[in-house]
C-alpha cells in the first residue's frame, strides 16, 4: 500500500505521537443501528440520494495509508483507513457545476466544509476501519470522513449528511475563528492572525 504524503512529511509546528487522542465537542451519537442508519447526500447535485447502511457498504471499498495532523500540534503517522473514497459518492450523485464545496454534517451539531476540489483528491475517504479494526465509537464509528491533507478538525466523525453547496458555509470550528482552508503545510490555523 502506498503512503500518500506531502513534502515535507511532517508539517511545520507538528510532532509525531503514538496513540490516537480523542477530540469531541458534541454529545456522542445514538447507538448504531444498521437498519435505521442513513447517509443523506443532497444539495447541488443531479441525483440526491439517501444511502441505507447496506447500500453504502456495497460501494467499492478501498484502503489508504495516511498521516493525521491535529491543529493542536500532534500528528499520527501511518494510519491505514478502510472505507469508500469520496470520489465514489461524487460519481453516484453527480454534482452540478454550481457545486463548489461540500458541507459535512455529523449526527449532532458538528459540521465542517471542504472545497469540492480537495474532496475529489484520491486520499479523501469515508472510513469505518483504522489499522484493520473497526473504529472505536469515540473515533467516529460507524462512519467518519478522513481528509489527510487538512487539519484533522475537517475529518468529521459520525457523518450522516453531505450537502453540496455553491458558497462556503462555516462549520463548528470555522465559526469559532479557525481557518476555512486548514492546510497544515502553510499553518492555516486561524482565520485572522
Ligand atoms: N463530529 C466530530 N468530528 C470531529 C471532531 C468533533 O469534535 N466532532 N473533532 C475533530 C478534531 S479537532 C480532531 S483532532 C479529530 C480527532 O479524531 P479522534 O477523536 O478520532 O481522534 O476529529 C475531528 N472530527
Ligand atoms: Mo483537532
Amino acid at each position: 500500500m502506498i503512503l500518500i504524503s506531502r513534502k515535507p512529511r511532517l508539517p511545520p509546528g507538528q510532532r509525531w505521537i503514538t496513540g490516537f487522542p480523542v477530540r469531541t465537542v458534541e454529545q456522542m451519537p445514538d447507538p448504531f443501528d444498521a437498519d435505521t442508519w442513513t447517509l443523506t447526500v443532497e444539495g447541488e447535485v443531479a441525483n440526491p440520494h439517501v444511502f441505507s447502511y447496506k447500500e453504502f457498504r456495497a460501494l467499492p471499498v478501498t484502503t489508504q495509508l495516511s498521516d493525521f495532523h491535529c491543529v493542536e500540534g500532534w500528528s499520527v503517522p501511518d494510519n491505514k483507513w478502510e472505507g469508500v473514497l469520496f470520489q465514489e459518492i461524487v460519481k453516484r450523485v453527480e454534482p452540478k457545476t454550481s457545486a463548489k464545496f461540500v458541507l459535512i454534517h455529523a449526527e449532532h451539531e458538528y459540521t465542517s466544509a471542504i472545497s469540492l476540489e480537495v474532496a475529489m483528491e484520491d486520499d479523501v475517504i469515508l472510513a469505518w476501519n483504522r489499522n484493520d479494526e473497526h473504529l472505536r465509537v469515540e473515533d467516529g464509528w460507524p462512519l467518519r470522513l478522513v481528509v489527510p491533507r487538512l487539519y484533522a478538525w475537517k475529518s468529521v466523525k459520525w457523518v450522516r449528511r453531505i450537502t453540496f453547496i455553491e458558497d462556503v458555509e462555516l462549520g463548528y470550528w470555522e465559526k469559532r475563528g479557525y481557518h476555512q482552508d486548514a492546510d497544515p503545510w502553510i499553518s492555516q490555523r486561524f482565520a485572522k492572525e
